[in-house]
């Protein structure tokens, strides 16, 4: 690589500058010009976008790559923004209602913002980690030769210093290191400030040791060329410099050169009296504010010296508000320049008062030209990658054999034949779980298509011929990934994954594998992945307490809940096997569907007997969340609502209860976060002017406000009458279920698990926890009763 040009370098300078201006003028904009509707504060963060807009500029102007992916601290969104208004991929209305609806958004978002943003960030930590997880799917697609290898990026992350505290950063770290990740920058803000105050002193020296014994390099940008040379040239001065704490650095870099002055005389008193000469207040503050985050010439040689794949962690020294009023105040994370401060800002950026937002504005003519000629210079993606969807072929899933099968095994079976089938699907599936591979009935399936590595690794067992059901050796063909306990990881990894089709052209079909419980552990990755439509299924079993003698650290109790609330994912909760495998062929349509979302299932280990269906009719309510399957006779006035492992003790008690109740239905719930969204969805629409399918085109009158299409659920119900009564019964929290007594106003007996589980035959747990024919009955009494009285 040639070594960039003075001249290069200060335009570098200048657009560093230029990213300052324009990212606290977005935010100014916002919060002081632009007309607020509500009174309330609009927020953004001057503070943090000052400290990083030289690394971004070295970056995006200099060091990166077409193929470079990068995760963008979320409170440097304005920067980004910036770059792309330079760059002409971003226009000056977005910014203008930056924060505001339809505007550039808080934080950078893949699907919300219109300039391509490679990863969203926003929960701080995991923007950093998945980019590990990213390089890791690169690794599997040029593996299996779906990408060339000189296509390849390099991953970056722009963190705060303070992320480093998020422990999902480390588990990523462990995870990478096991995987032998490359392609890998992790670039540290360090500008020892967090939201609340100045940083913990301590900890600093840590970090590098922590990176460097997981095989990453670490370069420190501690001082710029300028501070390295005084402080080469004074020793005295260095070591004093060196051994100021962050706060009293902070402090100093906010009080500025009087203050530097006072305190190197306090300190060092005559000792230090030339140095002191040599330099006037504001040459001081000045060298001491050119640290290696905010010199370009050593960010730039940074940069370029570590274009090999080792994975490296830059620590690059920074101020917080570095340039503006506030630099280095504790208390400037959220902080904003007033009018006055930014006028005098502006001023000082040559810019003209009206035309605040013109891109250029106020580079001298010498400099424009070199300015000009480094954005045109920029190797990133100006446009939005397209989604990549439509490719995968479904087959249909047939349904495992097995007159009594629990939804886990038949979940293991259903990926076995896939596997053996040798359909183009089952090549593109990739799984993937956090050491519960076997005890989630993935097994058979690695046993097939093997552990996914760069470099192979033996089964050692089986080549010493020591009997074992399940293979385990990795090579580059492999496509399970295997992951330490981590659930974290394990949603970081299907986020990354399952933005393939995304961010490199090609979908894979991730499937992710856990116990129920856990889901709780990662949550906030799974979410992560859902707000950036990443598209994968997630496998979650065994669950509830028909886990029996495990116990109640392991039975899970409110996933259902999670699922409801969890907008990118579709929870299925299939009683009987022939339901998984529709719901299986559904999750994989919607995987490759730009208008899908990703599938979770509840699954169980419970055998239960299945069913012989006389026909097919249940197919379509049960990828809708429910069907009758025992219709309710005519004079009908209660039905039993059941899902998933339950299903024999609510079919049981429906044979018990019919010549008591007449007309008695039974209701499988197939999937209560469908029932429920579908029902919202009809009311919405009959308002928001989506009229149902038969009223389009016919005018507001009829379509709005007016008629509309019935839910499922409200199809599901109606077969009963209003005041008729519900037993709902799930392994779950009751909550899943015992809203469907609002939909038209019929009475609810929920039963369900609300204590904590414990160790148990089924027998023993279901009649402790009320969830038998007992308990149906008794519940079936209590609602039925008061109506007959
Ligand atoms: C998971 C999570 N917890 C808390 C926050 C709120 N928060 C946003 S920024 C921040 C401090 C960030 O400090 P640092 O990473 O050092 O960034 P800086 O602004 O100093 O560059 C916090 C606590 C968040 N965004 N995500
Ligand atoms: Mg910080």
């Amino acid at each position: 690589m040639l070594k960039p040009a003075t001249t290069d370098i200060e335009a570098l300078k200048i657009l560093d500058e230029r990213l300052l201006w324009l990212s606290a003028w977005t935010i100014h904009h916002a919060n002081h010009l632009r007309q607020s509707r509500d009174g309330l504060k609009v927020g953004g963060h001057q503070a943090s976008c000052a400290s990083m807009t030289s690394i971004m500029a070295a970056l995006y102007f200099h060091a990166l790559g077409p193929n470079d992916r990068v995760a963008v601290k979320p409170h440097a969104g304005p920067v980004l923004h910036a770059i792309h208004y330079l760059l002409g991929s971003q226009d000056r209305e977005a910014l203008e209602r930056f924060r505001g609806l339809g505007g550039a958004q808080s934080y950078p978002s893949r699907t919300k913002d219109r300039i391509p943003v490679d990863f969203s960030t926003g929960s701080v930590g995991l923007g950093v980690a998945i980019t590990a997880f990213s390089s890791l799917v690169q690794d599997y697609l040029t593996a299996h030769d779906l990408m060339d290898e000189g296509d390849r990026g390099r991953f970056v992350a722009l963190l705060g210093d303070a992320e480093l505290d998020e422990g999902n950063i480390y588990e990523a770290l462990i995870e990478a290191y096991k995987h032998d990740i490359r392609n890998c920058w992790w670039i540290v803000d360090y500008n020892r400030q967090s939201l609340d105050a100045v940083s913990a002193d301590r900890m600093f020296e840590r970090f590098d040791e922590i990176f460097r014994s997981c095989g990453w390099r670490v370069v420190e940008l501690r001082y710029g060329k300028a501070l390295k040379a005084a402080l080469d040239a004074e020793p005295r001065i260095r070591s004093w410099f060196d051994s100021l704490g962050n706060a009293e650095l902070s402090a100093l870099h906010y009080q500025g050169g009087a203050a530097w002055r006072a305190r190197i005389e306090a300190d060092l008193g005559k000792a230090a009296a030339k140095f002191l000469k040599g330099h006037d207040d504001s040459a001081l503050a000045r060298l001491f504010s050119d640290l290696g985050g905010h010199c370009m010439e050593s960010l730039v040689e940074a940069f370029d010296a570590a274009r090999d794949d080792v994975p490296t962690l830059f620590i690059a020294w920074t101020i917080k508000g570095r340039g503006l009023p506030f630099a280095g105040h504790k208390d400037n994370h959220a902080g904003l320049l007033n009018p006055t401060q930014m006028a005098a800002f502006r001023e000082s950026m040559g810019v003209a008062e009206g035309r605040e937002w013109e891109k250029l504005e106020g580079i001298g003519d010498n400099a424009l030209g070199a300015v000009e000629g480094a954005i045109e210079r920029s190797r990133i993606a100006r446009d939005k990658r397209p989604r990549s969807f439509g490719r995968i072929d479904v087959p249909a899933i047939p349904v495992p054999a097995g007159e009594e099968q629990s939804t886990q095994a038949a979940f293991g079976r259903i990926l076995l034949d896939l596997a053996k089938s040798g359909h183009p699907l089952a090549d593109r599936i990739v799984t993937t779980s956090p050491d519960v591979t076997v005890s989630t009935n993935l097994g058979a399936w690695v046993n097939q298509r093997g552990l996914f590595r760069r470099s192979e690794i033996a089964d050692v067992f089986a080549q010493a011929k020591i009997a074992s059901a399940q293979k385990w050796s990795a090579a580059k063909s492999g496509q399970h990934i295997e992951l330490g306990i981590a659930e974290n990881n394990l949603f970081l990894m299907l986020a990354a994954l399952g933005l393939s089709g995304d961010m490199f052209g090609e979908r894979l079909v991730p499937i992710g594998t856990l116990y129920d419980p856990f889901i709780a552990r990662g949550l906030d990755a799974l979410n992560y992945a859902c707000y950036q439509d990443a598209r994968f299924i997630l496998v979650a079993t065994p669950s509830g307490i028909t886990l029996g003698s495990e116990g109640g650290a392991h039975q899970s109790i409110n996933p259902p809940l999670i699922a409801m609330g969890q907008p990118g994912l579709r929870h299925y909760e299939p009683a009987f096997a022939d339901e998984l495998a529709v719901m299986m062929e559904e999750a994989f349509r919607l995987l490759d569907d730009p208008a899908g979302e990703s599938s979770y299932f509840r699954l169980s280990t419970r055998a239960i007997r299945q069913l012989e269906r006389e026909q097919d009719g249940w197919r379509e309510g049960a990828l809708q969340g429910g069907y009758w399957l025992r219709p309710p006779g005519t004079g009908a006035e209660a039905a039993i609502v059941a899902m998933g492992a339950v299903m024999p003790e609510a079919l049981a008690a429906w044979e018990e209860l019919k010549e008591d109740l007449p007309g008695l239905g039974l209701l499988a719930v197939t999937s209560p976060d469908l029932l429920h969204r579908g029902w919202t969805e009809a009311q919405a629409n009959r308002w928001s002017g989506n009229p149902p399918p038969h009223l389009q085109g016919r005018g507001t009158s009829e379509a709005g406000g007016g008629a509309r299409e019935p839910s499922h659920v409200e199809q599901l119900l109606s077969a009963l009458p209003r005041g008729g009564g519900l037993v709902t019964i799930a392994d779950a929290a009751p909550a899943a279920l015992s809203w469907l007594g609002g939909v038209l106003g019929q009475r609810v007996a929920p039963l369900g698990v609300e204590r904590f589980g414990q160790t148990g035959s089924l027998a023993d747990l279901y009649a402790a926890y009320r969830l038998d024919g007992a308990a149906i009955s008794e519940a079936a009494a209590e609602i039925l009763l008061p109506t007959r009285s």
